[in-house]
């Protein structure tokens, strides 16, 4: 596994490494300078969740979450012991062309509403990339998870891709505004064809909080469904833009562009422990306990 802001440090480097380059090689001086349009693409991206990466990656364990913890403060929940289910999401482009998003500065200084500013995080988050509810079968009441934006960027490649296994990964900087200690950072979001954004289980959010921690109710031990949908369906509402209608449900809307948005959710069924303590029960049992959070 990549760690996500190694990703963007190192491509921080590799652009301005770049654009070292780029200066020293002699230019004809009469040409302007002009930004290469995006290359024309013939295909449409068509994102999935992983539902074997689900199904191997989740643990329902007891947390000591701090007060300094950016889901703690987002969130809306008490600092201290918690009992939480933390999963894993990955969300591959298994479509014939690259989901390309670009520079959210340049979202955000259009004001296109995809992106909003993360204060704890310092960086943009997109907004409704991906829905996470925890569902009672016996009730259908749905909880919500503590993570809020999302940051999309090539981590990995999927392996089942069926098309070539050679696809370039293309996307890597989440990108950030300028701080009163440091410059705009240009970004660079999407998510190659044949490539994943996976959010691993340790990150910032990516659990539910079962103990009434949250403000939400308590989850009673039992048998729950995890339902991911990653591009959900929305019906816009008053002022809201419908980017992209769904060819199959009048009305439906989504954020991104697809070949097919029926193979957008995977369920997966768990079992809640009455007592699952801090090694936990699940696949993950017995990972570190998380002293600092990392953010994506
Ligand atoms: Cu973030």
């Amino acid at each position: 596994m990549i760690k996500r802001a190694t990703i963007c440090f190192a491509l921080t480097l590799l652009a301005a490494g770049l654009a070292l380059f780029s200066q020293a090689v002699p230019r004809n001086s009469s040409a302007a300078i002009t930004a290469k349009a995006p290359t024309a693409q013939a295909g449409l991206p068509d994102l999935i969740v992983d539902q074997k990466r689900l199904l191997q990656n989740w643990v329902v364990r007891v947390e000591n979450l701090k007060a300094g913890f950016c889901s703690v403060e987002e969130g809306g929940i008490t600092p201290g012991d918690h009992t939480l289910i933390r999963f894993t999401v990955s969300t591959p482009n298994i479509g014939d062309a690259d989901l390309v998003l670009g520079d959210p500065n340049a979202h955000v200084a259009a004001g296109d509403g995809l992106y909003e500013f993360a204060t704890c995080h310092q960086h943009y988050h997109f907004k409704h990339y991906t829905l996470y509810e925890l569902i009672d079968p016996r009730t259908g009441h749905v909880w919500r998870a503590a993570k809020r934006g999302f940051c999309m960027i090539d981590v990995e490649k999927y392996q089942p891709y069926p098309g070539p296994a050679n696809n370039d990964r293309n996307y890597l900087s989440c990108g950030a505004p300028a701080t009163a200690t440091s410059p705009m950072i240009v970004g660079n979001q999407g998510i190659s064809k044949g490539w994943a954004d996976t959010y691993v289980w340790k990150l910032g959010g990516q659990y539910f909080v079962l103990d009434g921690g949250d403000g939400q109710p308590v989850v009673p031990p039992g048998n729950y469904t995890i339902r991911i949908t990653v591009n959900p369906g929305f019906v816009p509402g008053p002022g809201e833009i419908c980017r992209y209608a769904d060819p199959n449900h009048p009305g439906v809307c989504h954020q991104l562009p697809e070949s097919n948005y029926e193979n957008n959710v995977s369920e997966i069924s768990i079992n809640i422990p009455d007592h699952p303590g801090k090694q936990g029960v699940g696949p993950l049992k017995n990972q570190p306990q998380i002293t600092s959070e990392p953010i994506d």
